[in-house]
């Protein structure tokens, strides 16, 4: 059987992953660059390469019951994914949401494992979480929730074989309680989680590695277009970890950050976000986790109930909240508003029709595989640092972040530049998918 039809590869697999619209939307996404790209390169015209590519190695469902504050049992899903390992470890975060699924775990590690493809260092691709809702519960039920899912996980994660992180609702709170309660069952654990305090074994700069390195990334693309940061007006939307590091470091390169979400609504400062308005966002909400409407009027920013920032103008936009938090009647807004590039800081924020109309005005999105990959890039750092027992200084991490992005960067102009053009899309799927589909090809997979 040889490989020739999208449409039909497509209906298959929505067939086998019945209701997984967000697994089917990340691959379709790759396939579309995918198949022309094997039409020319018959080498990697193999008998099912790609259904092979696309079924993960296994996926784990578990209960995590867990006491609340009133003494009531409770019961959540956890899940973890271990997609696909050809390049090494699975390696990926876990995600605490609401609206945790089957399928947008499954997206998530299968965007991961195109993004590890893309680093300079062996990972393979993995993804996990619960639809447990961190929002409102007390830090003795985040607790209990995270000792018991560690409970279950234990059985499919260890160091080498598969490496959790953080991701929406997962920051170095839970990593911490996750990491004890391993390490109560299990003593040698100094490398199964990454996002670990630099305190007891993490690596400095983590937390700021991926909102960073998105800023990095954006610096490498502005160069080719003769451009810089100073003094370009940034759209940020969200206001967790990858947001505020973003904003951060855009503010520090001289652009002006005017925007900042939640999933409630908007922040808008005129005169840009500064380090003293952003010092204060974090102590706000990473340790009193307030929500921005409380936060805005102190901030001396407006707030707006409902709105997300896509309406308003800007040069770059930094979608750092969630998928698919980009339609296309957004991504028109900030089309004719004179957008012209975009930076996923999150995992596919931009929806199928909204990634059209970007192209329809001619405005340059880097997909989150390559922009975002600055985060699992520092946990591979520090994952070397917890295996030589030696670690780096901040500004060695920094250092190395920004030689990684740059790589990655140029990884994506090796299969997305023609000519002046560059489709750091198409550059970043085939990258990611000549690597793979060669390891799986060595392998036998
Ligand atoms: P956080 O939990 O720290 O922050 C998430 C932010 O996004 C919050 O402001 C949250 O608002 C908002 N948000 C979450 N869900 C929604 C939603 N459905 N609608 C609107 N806003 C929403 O997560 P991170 O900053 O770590 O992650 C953000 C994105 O970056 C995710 O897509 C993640 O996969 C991606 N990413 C994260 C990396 C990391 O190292 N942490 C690495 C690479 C990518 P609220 O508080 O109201 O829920
Ligand atoms: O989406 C991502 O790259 C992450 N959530 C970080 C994964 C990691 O292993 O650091």
């Amino acid at each position: 059987m040889t490989v020739q039809n999208l449409e039909h590869f497509m209906s298959e697999l929505a067939l086998k992953n019945s209701g997984e619209k967000e697994f089917c939307q990340a691959v379709q996404e790759v396939m579309e660059d995918v198949f022309p790209f094997i039409r020319e390169h018959p080498e990697f015209n193999d008998p099912y390469l790609l259904e092979r590519l696309t079924e993960p190695d296994r996926a784990v469902m578990f209960r995590v019951p867990w006491l609340d504050d009133q003494g009531i049992r409770r019961v959540n899903r956890g899940y973890r994914v271990q997609f696909c390992n050809v390049l090494g470890p699975y390696k990926g975060g876990l995600r605490f949401h609401p609206t945790v699924s089957l399928s947008i775990i499954k997206f998530l590690a299968f965007e991961q494992t195109f993004k590890n493809s893309l680093l300079p260092m062996g990972l393979g691709g993995g993804k996990g979480g619960s639809d447990f809702d961190p929002r409102g519960k007390s830090d003795q039920e985040i607790f209990k929730f995270c000792q018991s899912f560690m409970t279950e996980l234990i059985r499919h994660i260890e160091n080498r074989r598969d490496v959790p992180a953080g991701d929406i609702g997962v920051g170095s709170r839970e990593i911490g309680y996750l990491f004890g309660q391993y390490k109560r069952i299990k003593d040698d654990g100094a490398g199964v989680l990454t996002g670990k305090d630099a305190i007891y074994g993490g690596s400095l700069l983590r937390p700021e590695a991926t909102g960073y390195g998105c800023v990095y990334f954006a610096e490498e693309v502005l160069k080719h277009y003769s451009e810089g940061l100073e003094g370009k007006t940034c759209c940020v939307s969200g206001s967790g970890n990858v947001a505020i590091y973003a904003a951060e470091k855009l503010n520090a390169l001289g652009a002006r950050v005017l925007t900042l979400s939640d999933s409630s609504g908007m922040i808008y400062c005129a005169e840009g976000l500064d380090q003293e308005k952003l010092s204060y966002l974090m102590v706000a909400k990473f340790r009193q986790r307030r929500r921005l409407s409380e936060i805005a009027p102190t901030l001396g920013c407006e707030y707006f109930e409902g709105k997300t920032p896509w309406h308003v103008p800007c040069r770059l936009a930094f979608p750092c909240a969630t998928q698919n938090e980009i339609d296309a009647e957004a991504a028109a807004q900030l089309g004719q508003n004179g957008c012209r590039w975009v930076l996923e800081g999150a995992n596919m924020p931009v929806t199928r029709e909204a990634g059209q109309v970007f192209r329809k005005f001619g405005v340059v999105a880097v997909p989150g595989k390559a922009a975002n990959a600055g985060g699992v890039a520092v946990s591979g750092l520090e994952m070397a640092q917890n295996a030589t027992g030696l670690p780096w200084s901040r500004s060695e991490v920094d250092e190395k972040l920004k030689l990684i992005m740059r790589d990655v960067h140029n990884r994506c102009l090796d299969y997305g530049k023609s000519g002046k053009d560059i489709n750091y899309i198409k550059g970043a799927n085939l990258s990611g998918f000549v690597r793979l589909a060669m390891s799986i090809q060595a392998q036998g997979f």
